[in-house]
């Protein structure tokens, strides 16, 4: 395994030990390198979410050891709060509960103003199962949908736009829905950012890594991008204080603490999924909702 391995030291809570065949994981703490090499009985990786940027697949890969995610099922929760966050930062529902709480109901109309999400037109960046629910939710409130993936996808209805870059300057909001490999890191930097512009919105319920946080914070502050709303950030937790604190500070910005697929309905039916494939691959059966690995 040496090959894989950044550093051997086993950096998290997990001791080298064997006879443990099978982890069950988050999308957020998935499994590295060192620790995969700490178990050498291991056989299964099963993330209780979709994301497997943070499991090692080259080391289970190279290992022959399975991973499976929970697809699907969590698709349309994860939409569903993309959708909340484009509505409530346009509209300014929290800087509004914040007025009304504070007593500051009176702070002038100006200061209320916010931009319609219907008649906005919507870019999805990613077009996977989680961007298709959510163009599918955007379609029905009617908005015009455009979406960047690889490859234009045949069957879709939406309109195709070849590059982010492109697909922001087309578009009123940018969700931001892709997987977080090597290939997506920082694909939403300065350019993307200057092409959705001082109107433009930015939704992202993806990973932290896929936006560049310091050309987003700049470009909020210096009112070149026109509001953000995030799930996720590049530092987790993040706190006034840390690594997103010039984020966290900017102006016309609405946050959540990474729940975008945090609703009783899609957990038990991750949970019923994780279940799923654990009692398959015990049972020597084919692995529901198995990650293909190269
Ligand atoms: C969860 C996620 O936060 O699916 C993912 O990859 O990030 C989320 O759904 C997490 O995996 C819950 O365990």
């Amino acid at each position: 395994m040496e090959q894989f391995c950044a550093s051997h030291a086993i950096t998290r809570d997990i001791e080298a030990r064997d006879g443990i065949e099978i982890v069950l994981t988050s999308g957020t703490r998935g499994l590295t390198c060192d620790e995969i090499d700490a178990l050498p009985d291991l056989r299964l990786i099963a993330v209780n979410g979709v994301g497997t940027d943070a499991v090692d697949l080259g080391a289970a890969s190279a290992r022959n050891i399975a991973v499976t995610t929970t697809p699907d099922v969590l698709s349309g929760a994860v939409a569903e709060l993309a959708l909340g966050l484009a509505l409530s930062v346009r509209r300014r529902i929290g800087e509004g509960e914040r007025l009304v709480r504070s007593g500051a109901w009176g702070g002038g109309q100006k200061a209320r103003l916010g931009r319609s999400l219907i008649g906005a037109r919507s870019g999805i960046l990613g077009y996977g199962r989680i961007g298709r629910a959510l163009a599918d939710m955007l379609r029905a409130l009617g908005l015009e949908v455009l979406y960047y993936a690889r490859a234009p996808d045949q069957n879709a209805t939406d309109a195709y736009r070849a590059n982010p870059v492109t697909l922001a300057r087309d578009c009123d909001v940018l969700f931001v829905t892709l997987a977080a490999t090597p290939e997506t890191h920082h694909i939403v930097g300065p350019d993307v950012l200057d092409a959705l512009g001082p109107e433009g919105t930015l939704v992202n319920v993806a990973r932290g890594s896929v936006v560049d946080s310091a050309a987003l914070a700049t470009a909020l502050h210096g009112g070149t991008l026109g509001a953000a709303a995030l799930d996720v950030f590049e530092t987790e937790p993040a706190t006034p204080g840390g690594p997103e604190d010039a984020l966290l500070r900017a102006p016309n910005t609405l946050f959540t603490p990474h729940i975008a697929s945090a609703t009783y309905e899609a957990r038990r039916a991750m949970a019923q999924l994780v279940i799923a494939n654990i009692d398959a691959f015990i049972a020597g059966a084919p692995l529901p909702s198995k990650v293909a690995l190269s």
